[in-house]
């Protein structure tokens, strides 16, 4: 058995969530927040057997698409004359693939 913790962009949730449940995959959404941006993102957690991880991932992956997000750069906190824009990429999804040590519903 594994753990796939994918963290998602908002935007994509939803169609990650019906996308899983419809490929019969049982999923977990919390709402999270990226340390970097402080912008809300989507956390899933997937349980699923070992042999499932690569189609759950392809799932994952045809419903998260990359975006460029400008925020303050360099200057950040500082006066706002010395701040200027910086654009990163983010997403489409950063996923960990887990091993479960036990798996029970009790
Ligand atoms: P955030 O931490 O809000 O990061 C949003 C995007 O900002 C990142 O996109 C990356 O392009 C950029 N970024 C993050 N940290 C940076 C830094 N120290 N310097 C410059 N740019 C930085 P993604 O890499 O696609 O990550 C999207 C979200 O996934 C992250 O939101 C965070 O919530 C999560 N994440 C990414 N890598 C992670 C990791 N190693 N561990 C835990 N969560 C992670």
């Amino acid at each position: 058995m594994k753990m796939i913790v994918a963290i998602v962009n908002r935007d994509d949730a939803g169609s990650v969530s019906s996308a899983l449940t419809q490929a019969g995959f049982s999923a977990t959404k919390l709402a999270t927040t990226g340390g970097f941006l402080a912008a809300g993102n989507t956390t899933f957690i997937v349980g699923t057997d070992e042999a499932r991880v690569d189609e759950a991932v392809a799932v994952i992956e045809k419903h998260c698409r990359k975006r460029s997000q400008t925020v303050p750069g360099a200057g950040y906190g500082a006066a706002p004359e010395t701040m200027f824009p910086v654009e990163v990429t983010v997403g489409g999804a950063t996923l960990f693939v887990l091993d479960v040590e036990r798996f029970e519903k009790i």
